[in-house]
Parts: structure tokens; C-alpha cells; sequence
């Protein structure tokens, strides 16, 4: 894993609001993720262990965007040795000029052949805490094109960004109704290679274009909150024993469901 970042890697993210990461992970790295994630998204048929949400996935608009399974960690202990690293928490920490932080969750996001467009929106809004200083890294398990459904991004925009958002419908460009001043904002399209990462920041906004060809477009996504951010009340992707455990304006720092990944406290060590 390619782990270590330039202070001009620091100072793009933070400029832009997002980042590639070349080569994030060897060949072989590439090989043992992708074997892993494919098989643990396999193994689980709800989307988000433990919320009762029913969990089916349907015909419409939204489950032909992509299959997402959430917190593959939780269910999967050899996945879990393997992406909670500190050195990815640490990545998130230092690009966000935060002390800390915890996983909020992880999800697998695969495009599958002739699968719909992710529409433009904001990432944080959805969540259960509000930060400006949340960040996902974005791993590409197959190469990314303009063709299959790459990601997209506003340069700079986070930095305007309010916690106004739209859901993920049929509209890609509803997010322009709600922030009209981006509606003439050219995008960067950001293909990628399998094994190449991206850290968005979580009032970036984003979309990812359809995926016109036969084949999957398999990314894993993980999303690290600052240390210390706390609920907003929205359960978003909480198993009801969280959501259940938690009022307004506590401290999400329970590390059954949110551990600190950097920096890993003494007496305890995801490895
Ligand atoms: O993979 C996609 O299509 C969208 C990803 C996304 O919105 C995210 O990771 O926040
Ligand atoms: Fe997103």
C-alpha cells in the first residue's frame, strides 16, 4: 500500500477537495482486495447488517445504480484485517488536518454492466454526524473509465459546499437546482487504474457516470470521520443497537461500531 503522501498531494486535496492516489495498492495488494470484497459482497444479502431494513433489492432507478453492501467490516473479520489499517486512517487524518479518526462506515459500490448513473450530490448531508472534515477513499478494484463509471468532481466546490443535498434520483443534476452557482462549474472526470485510490472530501460534490459496457465496476469505499464528531440524529447506515444507544449531540466514539483507526490507542490494535 501506497501509504505515504507529498505536502503537495496535502495542499492539492485541500485546494481541489479530492485526490488520486496512483498505484494505492501493488498488484498483488490489488489481487487479495478484490478477491475479498467480491466474496464478502458474495456472502451478504442485506445491505446494512443489523438496521432492518428490509434489505431487498428492487427493480427501480436506485437499486440499478449500483449494489451497495455497508460495513463489510463487521461481517467479514479477514476483510476487516485487511482495509482498517492505521496507515489509511492516518492518510485521512493528515489530508484533513484533523487529530484523529474513526471509521464512519465502509461500503463496496459495484457498478454492475449497464448500471445507471450515480447523480450529483454531497456525501456528509446523508450521514449522522455534520463535519466539513470527513473524507473517503475511494479504492478502484477494476480499471475506471468515462465508459464504466467513473467519478466525477467539482474542483474547489467543497469549500461553498452547505449541508443542503438531494437524494440519489433519476436526475443527475438536481444537486444544480439546490446550488445553482455550480450549474456552469466544468467537472473533472477521474479515471483510474485498478489498484489506484481517491480521497474525496465530504462536501465535494460528485457523481459517477453510468456504466455503458458488459463488464462490473467494482470500487470499496471508506469513510473517516473526525474524532469527536457527534450525532445529528439522522440514523442513516445505524444498526438499530446504535441508533437505538445514542441521543442528539452525543459523541459517536463507541469503537464497537466507530473504532478510532489513527491514531490506534495503546491497549488496542486492529492488526
Ligand atoms: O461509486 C459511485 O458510483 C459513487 C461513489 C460515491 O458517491 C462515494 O463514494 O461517495
Ligand atoms: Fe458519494
Amino acid at each position: 500500500m501506497k501509504t505515504n503522501l507529498t505536502p503537495e498531494t496535502i495542499t492539492r486535496y485541500q485546494r481541489d477537495g479530492f485526490v488520486k492516489i496512483d498505484s494505492f495498492l501493488s498488484a498483488q495488494e490489488l489481487e487479495t482486495w478484490r478477491t475479498r470484497i467480491t466474496a464478502a459482497v458474495t456472502d451478504r444479502n442485506e445491505r446494512i447488517p443489523g438496521a432492518n431494513d428490509g434489505g431487498g433489492v428492487g427493480d427501480d432507478f436506485y437499486d440499478n445504480v449500483f449494489t451497495q453492501r455497508v460495513n463489510l467490516w463487521r461481517t467479514d473479520n479477514q476483510l476487516k484485517q485487511l482495509v482498517l489499517k492505521e496507515d489509511i486512517g492516518k492518510m485521512a487524518a493528515r489530508l484533513e488536518g484533523v487529530d484523529g479518526v474513526r471509521i464512519w462506515h465502509d461500503q463496496a459500490l459495484f457498478k454492475g454492466p449497464w448500471a445507471n448513473p450515480t447523480a450529483w450530490h454531497l456525501d456528509d448531508p446523508y450521514w449522522s454526524f455534520y463535519s466539513r472534515h470527513a473524507t473517503t477513499i475511494w479504492v478502484a478494484l477494476d480499471d475506471v473509465t468515462a465508459q464504466n463509471g467513473a467519478l466525477y468532481f467539482l474542483p474547489g466546490s467543497h469549500k461553498q459546499a452547505r449541508l443542503d443535498n438531494v437524494d440519489l434520483g433519476p436526475n443527475v443534476g438536481d444537486l444544480f437546482k439546490v446550488y445553482p452557482e455550480w450549474k456552469t462549474h466544468e467537472p473533472v472526470c477521474l479515471e483510474m487504474k485498478a489498484g489506484d485510490a481517491s480521497f474525496h472530501n465530504g462536501i465535494m460534490p460528485h457523481a459517477a457516470g453510468p456504466n455503458m459496457t458488459p463488464h462490473p465496476r467494482r470500487a470499496f469505499a471508506m469513510i473517516f470521520m473526525p474524532d469527536g464528531s457527534v450525532f445529528n440524529g439522522i440514523r442513516n447506515v445505524m444498526p438499530s443497537k446504535q441508533f437505538e444507544s445514542l441521543k442528539k449531540g452525543d459523541v459517536l466514539n463507541d469503537d464497537e461500531f466507530n473504532p478510532l483507526i489513527y491514531p490506534v490507542p495503546q491497549s488496542r490494535s486492529v492488526e
